[in-house]
């Protein structure tokens, strides 16, 4: 089978068509293409795998997987005719550390070819890489059957991966409206929709002010080092910010831990932050429902709203916490916990996902996002999915990557910084050096170093 042919066997059974659909997002769409009933037709099934593996024949891989459900039976079609190992993906996802979530056998580090029926944006093909990754298989490559998107092979460009494809939209138009099967004036519809498509939608994207007060003081100060100040005593507390406060843009802290606490703390700690130019960041993890988290946050013992402009959240109760938390008051605003830095943290990428489309719907209250990665790529993806101009603020930072005894672990400045990390948070790394001042110079200026080098690119 050729392409060509393919293409109007597809039309024939009613995968490609052009008339006017409702697509998903609401929009009306010229054009449908559907696939997934080409398994009712082995003829047509086996000519597709056929063109897919003469494609990719030349390609250098370990495994291949076809996107479960429409894209796996084309790929175990493409490995039995390649002789190459299938292997794929369970749909539901499931809980880090639970079960296996790769089918098939495969061994740490394999590349795999990634196929797939459609391309609309690089969006969900990237999650997919990322979801193997995850298990230790590499993806370069996807195949896809029909190319369809604007500007998907840039997308995934952007990410890392190529993009290959059998035949593009532009290429069925062509092919249908020369052998009279679509209407020229079907065809100018299909190419206004798809450049209405393609074009950027010019927008001022909101930032948050409390993360513009957090970039200005950065720049003002030059540093983005946010030092976690975990200590127990106001002995220790202030006596380590007379060494490192000039170091850093913000300080974060678990006031909770100070086993002195007392009213004196809070205009203590103020006079540090106006006269050592930080910004304060109460690490309280908020999790409860709205009404409890208001009271936490604005009563009790600390009343932290009095002194702490930013906070951190869970996500875990859904999104009206941030309104528990910060509606009604002026000046605070959150970072959202998107992904931990623990071993074995239950956060898995639906849970990022949500995350991320909580603070899409409550912009004003969300200042930046924490996270976390395993490499450069990791964090460059992560970041590449922020809703807007949030910040990410990165713990579990040291000079060198590591892990301590109670499941932290670390990657380096550089790795986090030019991954995406907008600030690094970090405790011990200063706290327990034997020179604190020193030690925060060179995070300071390691971390810095790394944001402009970052940004000039
Ligand atoms: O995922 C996270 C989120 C946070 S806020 N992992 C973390 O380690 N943190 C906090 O960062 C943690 O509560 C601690 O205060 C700090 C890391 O401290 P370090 O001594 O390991 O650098």
């Amino acid at each position: 089978m050729t392409t060509e042919e393919f293409v109007l066997e597809l039309q024939r059974i009613g995968a490609v068509k052009f008339g006017s659909f409702i697509l998903k997002s609401g929009l009306e769409s010229p054009f449908y293409f559907d696939l997934r009933d080409m398994i009712s037709y082995p003829g047509i099934l086996d000519g597709v795998a056929q063109l897919l593996a003469d494609k990719i024949k030349d390609m250098k891989f370990d495994v291949l997987t076809g996107i479960p459900y429409t894209a796996l039976p084309i790929a175990s079609l493409v490995s039995a005719k390649l002789n190459k190992p299938l292997i794929y993906m369970r749909k539901e996802e499931k809980a880090y550390g639970t079960g296996k979530n790769v089918i098939g056998q495969y061994k740490k580090g394999d590349v795999c070819l990634v196929i797939d029926d459609l391309i609309t944006t690089g969006a969900s093909k990237v999650e997919t890489a990322e979801a193997y990754e995850k298990e230790g298989v590499v993806v370069k490559d996807f195949v896809v059957v029909i190319d369809r998107s604007a500007n998907g092979a840039e997308e995934l460009g952007a990410m890392g991966y190529n993009l290959h494809s059998l035949i593009s939209l532009d290429e069925i138009v062509e092919l249908l409206q020369s052998k009279g099967l679509i209407s020229d004036e079907k065809v100018k519809e299909v190419e206004a929709f798809t450049s209405s498509l393609a074009k950027p939608v010019e927008q001022d994207v909101y930032t948050n002010p409390l993360t513009q007060k957090l970039l200005d003081k950065m720049k003002e100060k030059q540093s983005n080092l946010v030092l976690s100040l975990d200590v127990t005593t106001q002995k220790e507390f202030f006596g380590m910010l007379d060494k490192v406060g000039d170091e850093i843009v913000m300080l974060k802290t678990h006031v909770d831990i100070i086993d002195d606490y007392d009213e004196t703390f809070v205009p203590r700690l103020q006079q540090y932050a106006s006269r050592q130019n930080f910004l304060i960041f109460e690490d309280r993890k908020f999790a409860d429902i709205g009404n409890t988290v208001r009271h936490q946050f604005r009563n009790g013992v600390y009343k932290i709203a009095d002194w702490a402009e930013y906070v951190t959240v869970h996500m875990v109760a859904g999104e009206m916490i941030l309104k528990g938390l910060f509606e009604g008051i002026e000046g605070h605003a959150g970072f959202v916990l998107a992904r931990m830095s623990s071993k074995g943290n239950l956060l898995n990428e639906t849970y990022t996902r949500k995350c991320f489309e909580a603070a899409k719907k409550n912009p004003q209250w969300v200042a930046g996002f924490i996270g976390h990665g395993s490499s450069v790529e990791d964090i460059r993806r992560f970041k590449a999915k922020f809703p807007g101009n949030q910040v990410l603020l990165m713990p579990g930072v040291k000079l060198e990557r590591g892990s301590d005894a109670m499941g932290q672990q670390y990657i380096s400045v550089e790795d986090a910084v030019s991954g995406g990390a907008d600030c690094i948070i970090v405790g011990r790394g200063i706290l327990n050096a034997t020179d604190p001042q020193a030690e925060a110079k060179i995070y300071r200026q390691r971390a810095w170093t790394a944001y402009r080098g970052r940004n000039e690119k």
